[in-house]
This record gives structure tokens, sequence and C-alpha cells, in this order.
């Protein structure tokens, strides 16, 4: 039997599932096959490593890591990199779905923008690290349910300024799921209700490159 990511309601539950059958598969002299096979996600996700280097462009920064397509190769890496916290100040993490590169030119990202989550320098130590794990757990996990199909990935830059997190959605227009995405990030990294988040469309951050840009949408 394959256990898919979509039968279960939350990530959490899905990992418990997991730990029972590494119970039930050590206390097995033989394994059986089901046992054996990982669980799948509903997408390939790729992990991308942004370090600042001032001889090349910003793209050539982006550098490709790995692409993971179950639960258990996604804690691996997780396992085996650095804590978003223990990154140097001016690098960046990105997971984005398979084919979708983490920049506004891609084609997925072009009509679209972000939730974008600012933190203050205070929260490197205390939220930094806890909110990107649970947008990554929301993003492999397909939390944003029938508006899920509509994120494309999620970027942490980490800054001496202050620290960013940003969920990218592929059609700033689609202002249903938008708004829909923004509150269930917000429920699921336990954002108080009068602390509002903003949606900047990716043409605007563009255009308003170092200086504020508007926000569409808040929540
Ligand atoms: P940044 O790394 O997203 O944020 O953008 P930072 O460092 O906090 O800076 P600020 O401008 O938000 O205050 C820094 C710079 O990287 C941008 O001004 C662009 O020059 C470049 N850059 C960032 N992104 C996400 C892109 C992108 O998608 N495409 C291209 N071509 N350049 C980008």
């Amino acid at each position: 039997m394959m256990l898919h990511i979509r039968h279960y309601k939350t990530f959490a539950d899905l990992m418990k599932d997991i730990e029972k059958k590494e119970e039930e598969v050590a206390n097995l002299e033989e394994f059986p096959p089901e046992l054996l096979i990982k669980h799948p996600l509903q997408n390939t996700w790729t992990l991308w490593y942004y370090e600042n280097d001032r001889s090349k462009t910003w793209e050539q920064n982006q550098r490709e890591i790995t692409s993971f397509d179950t639960a258990e190769d996604f804690w691996s890496l997780y396992n085996h990199i650095k804590l978003a916290s223990e990154l140097r100040q001016g690098c960046d993490y990105s997971m984005f779905k398979r084919g979708i590169r983490p920049m506004w030119e891609d084609d997925a990202n072009k009509k679209g923008g972000r939730w974008l989550i600012s933190l203050d320098k205070k929260q490197r130590n205390n939220d930094l690290d806890r909110f990107w794990l649970e947008v990554l757990l929301c993003m492999i996990g397909e939390a944003f349910n029938e508006c899920s199909d509509d994120v494309c990935g999620a970027v942490v830059n980490v800054r001496p300024k202050g620290d960013k997190i940003g969920v990218w959605t592929a059609d700033a227009r689609r202002e249903l799921s938008v708004m829909d995405i923004g509150r269930k990030l917000k429920e699921r990294l336990r954002i108080a209700p009068k602390a509002n988040i903003g949606y900047q469309i990716h043409k605007d951050t563009m255009a308003k490159a170092g200086s504020v840009t508007k926000n569409t949408y808040t929540v």
C-alpha cells in the first residue's frame, strides 16, 4: 500500500505513521516491501542556496542544491543542512516546486507575488528556524488544500537589517486563493491575529528594489 501525503490531515500525522512503521520494521526479522516504501509527496521540490559573491550576478549566485519527492528524503536533507539562523548574513535558502527557478523572471512567478514575513533582529533566535520549517512543512504537506497549486515556493533571506520569509504564489490576481494562502500561513505560523502580514506583487518589488514595496493584500 502506498501512503500518500493527501491521506494525512497534517504533516505531523504522517510523521507519526512513519515512526510507527519504523518501529514495526525494527521488530521484524524480515522486511515486507510495503514497510520499506518511502512516503511520496504530491510534488517534487528543489532546494536552492544563494550566497552573495560580488564577482557574480544575482542569478549566478543562486545554486540548485538537490530535489526530493518523499517525506523521508525531505528530513534527510533538512537534517543535513544548516539551520537558516546558522547561515552567513546575506545568504538565502529557497525551496520551489521542481522546474520553477526562485526568481521573479521564471514563467511560473512572473505574474505572482509573495506573502512576506519580516522578522525583527531578535526573532532570529526565537522564530526564524521555527517559521521556516513550518513553511516548508506546509508546502510539502500541501497544507493550502485546493490553493496548494498556486504555491510556487518559499524563500528565507538572512539579513543584518532583519530576516525575511516569503511564500511565493503564481498569480497575484487570484485574490481568493492568495488570501486563503495568507490566512493559512498566519494560522500555521501562529502569528498573532493583530499582527498583519502583507502580500507584494513581484513586479512592484522589482521596480522598488531597496525601498518599501506596497502591500496589495494584507491578512
Ligand atoms: P533580496 O535578496 O530579495 O532582498 O533582493 P534584500 O537583500 O533584503 O534587499 P531589499 O532590496 O529587499 O532591501 C536584493 C536584490 O537581489 C534585489 O534588489 C535584486 O537586485 C536582486 N534580486 C532579488 N530577487 C528576488 C531577484 C529576482 O527574482 N530576480 C533578479 N533578477 N534579481 C533579484
